[in-house]
């Protein structure tokens, strides 16, 4: 069963409004991540399958906030602590939508010694990051994707330090999905979504999330707007696994959206590989009875 099959009866559709838990967003108003939490309703609309065969984790700041606002399974968890957690749900349960949400704080400070093991181990999991270059929940101190020089609390000479890529990141460690979106195109933002949770195996989508409260005004969904560039538009080959690092590099300086990358031929999860080590042991078992016998002769 991959994520997107359901036990759901064929005849039931589902709106956004089936994922929407009523529960009223405690973010700052005009914050990016209502605009994340809308095209996920949306994206988990057209995937179909119902919130109980969904599970969603998350780790601890402004965006882990997000598994509440639906009515999948969800556990806030620890901060940076989202990706194990989610490789655990999905091995106990592996028919269940794993889908994984955070900061870039959460998934790239803390967390980021995470990214690459479950990379490498590929279980089939959506890691949604809300990266808005700052830690907002703790109020605006810099993040692992603040630009150079930004004066935050805790850099007030302006940032000496390079920014994390995270999609040079996770391309350099094997993700076989990774894409770039933004709020301020929800439209773009939903097909991504939805287009990680069908991809079988690890799926990474960084949104440009602004943040309003402590962001600069160039990181806000109008300079988004003005700015963004999709890559389906500049002729961008997202088979291409060069071609994907070559635009990753730009990450910071444009605002490309859209996949950069999707393996056109999928390795086999983890989890399908530990289903089919367990079919063949089974297979290869002896009867209980020739083992009881082989013991009880020695
Ligand atoms: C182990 C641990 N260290 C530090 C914190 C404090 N803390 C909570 S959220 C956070 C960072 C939030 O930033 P980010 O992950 O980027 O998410 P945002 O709030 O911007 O969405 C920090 C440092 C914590 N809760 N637990
Ligand atoms: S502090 Fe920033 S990230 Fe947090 S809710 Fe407010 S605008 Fe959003």
């Amino acid at each position: 069963m991959d994520c997107t099959t359901t036990n759901a009866p064929a005849e039931r559709k589902f709106t956004a409004k089936d994922y929407d838990s009523k529960l009223r967003p405690i973010w700052c108003p005009g914050c990016g991540d209502y605009g994340v939490l809308q095209s996920l309703y949306r994206a988990l609309a057209s995937i179909g399958r119902p919130p109980h065969e969904i599970a969603f984790i998350s780790g601890i700041g402004c965006s882990s906030r997000i598994p509440g606002y639906t009515t999948a399974y969800g556990f806030n968890s620890v901060h940076g602590r989202a990706l194990p957690i989610a490789q655990g749900v999905k091995l106990a349960n592996p028919d269940l939508l794993v889908l994984v949400a955070g900061g870039d704080g959460d998934g790239f400070s803390i967390g980021g010694g995470h990214v690459a093991h479950a990379i490498r181990r590929n279980c089939d999991l959506t890691y949604i990051v809300m990266d808005n270059q700052v830690y907002g929940l703790t109020k605006g101190q810099l993040s692992p994707t603040s630009p150079r020089g930004l004066k935050t609390i805790t850099s007030p000479y302006g940032s000496f330090e390079e920014p994390i890529n995270p999609l040079l990141y996770v391309l350099a460690y094997g993700a076989g999905f990774v894409a770039q979106g933004t709020p301020a195109d929800m439209p773009g933002l939903t097909a991504l979504i939805e287009e990680a949770i069908r991809y079988p195996g690890f799926a990474f989508v960084n949104i440009q999330s602004p943040c309003v409260t402590f962001g600069e005004d160039d990181q806000q969904l109008r300079a988004h707007k003005a700015k963004m560039q999709k890559l389906d538009t500049l002729g961008h080959d997202p088979s291409n696994l060069l071609a994907a690092l070559d635009r990753a590099r730009a990450y910071g300086t444009e605002l490309h959206t859209g996949v950069f990358y999707r393996n056109p031929e999928p390795p086999p999860t983890y989890e399908a590989l530990v289903k089919l080590r367990q079919a063949e042991l089974a297979k290869s078992a002896k009867p209980r009875s020739q083992v009881l016998e082989a013991f009880v002769q020695r």
